[in-house]
């Protein structure tokens, strides 16, 4: 596969876990990134020193559930980076949580983080990208939850299946700027966010047996050939579209 679309990446909730993982994709690739985190300063700046040593690495403190904080981080990125060819709406939260338990602020929070937060951060990006008139790729993390949801996650499934649309809307109207906008969607990828969970040796091997053809949870790693691919120069046709990454979850009735 050659080199990226462009060089310069912006990656919400970058200092992590999935997020992590793409940005170590990229530098890998040659490309400067610029790494959002929320109140996660001291992994953020360790993670940027050790990707450094590759290719420039920037850390942003900015929490995107705050409407100007997340356009003025979009703009702080395009500024460190001399613009804007790539950006990952990856940042979001899941507090596991039942429907009738779920308060206005738990509820709220996976809105505002979620749903809001990236729709402010690809639209403050998409006009930087339309502006500069070189093209660009957006790409949201969504999820195995985009397309089915899941008891607990009911709010969080809410979140991704609205991105899902929102995705899909943007690939519609920022086509004719060259900008393509995909969707990479994770199935249970043991992270900080389900961490708990991933190491429950009492639910998650009947999972695996029911759930999972390739029989193992993914990890962030798993994601990189995504990431590649879709911020790849070869994958100028394709938009709206979404790559599973699930261990074949997806394909479970
Ligand atoms: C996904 C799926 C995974 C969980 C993440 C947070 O939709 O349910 O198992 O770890 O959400």
């Amino acid at each position: 596969m050659s080199s990226c679309f462009g060089n310069r990446v912006l990656i919400t909730g970058g200092s992590r876990g999935i997020g992590l993982a793409y940005a170590e994709a990229l530098v890998e690739s040659g490309c400067a990134v610029v790494i959002n985190h929320c109140e996660d300063l001291d992994k953020a700046r360790r993670e940027c020193q050790r990707l450094g040593k590759h290719s420039p690495c920037y850390e942003i403190d900015a929490d995107i559930a705050k409407p100007e904080l997340a356009r003025k981080m979009v703009r702080q990125a395009a500024e460190k980076l001399g613009g804007l060819d790539i950006v990952i709406s990856n940042a979001g939260i899941c507090r596991f949580t039942s429907f009738l338990d779920l308060t206005d602020d738990i509820w709220g929070r996976h809105i505002d983080v979620n749903f809001n937060g990236a729709f402010r951060v690809t639209q403050e990006a998409a006009k930087i990208m339309v502006a500069a008139g070189h093209g660009g790729r957006i790409i949201f993390t969504t999820s195995i939850g985009a397309l089915r949801s899941n008891a607990t996650q009911s709010h969080y499934c809410a979140t991704k299946g609205g991105l899902n649309l929102l995705m899909q809307g943007m690939a519609l109207e920022l086509g004719q700027y060259g900008i393509t906008v995909n969707a990479i969607a994770p199935g249970w990828i043991h992270t900080a966010i389900n961490d708990e969970a991933s190491r429950d040796t009492t639910t998650v091997p009947l999972w695996l047996k029911t759930h999972c053809p390739l029989g193992r949870l993914g990890q962030p790693d798993d994601l990189k050939a995504a990431i590649l691919f879709l911020t790849s120069r070869e994958a100028s046709y394709v938009t709206g579209s979404t790559v599973s990454v699930d261990g074949g979850w997806n394909a479970q009735l």
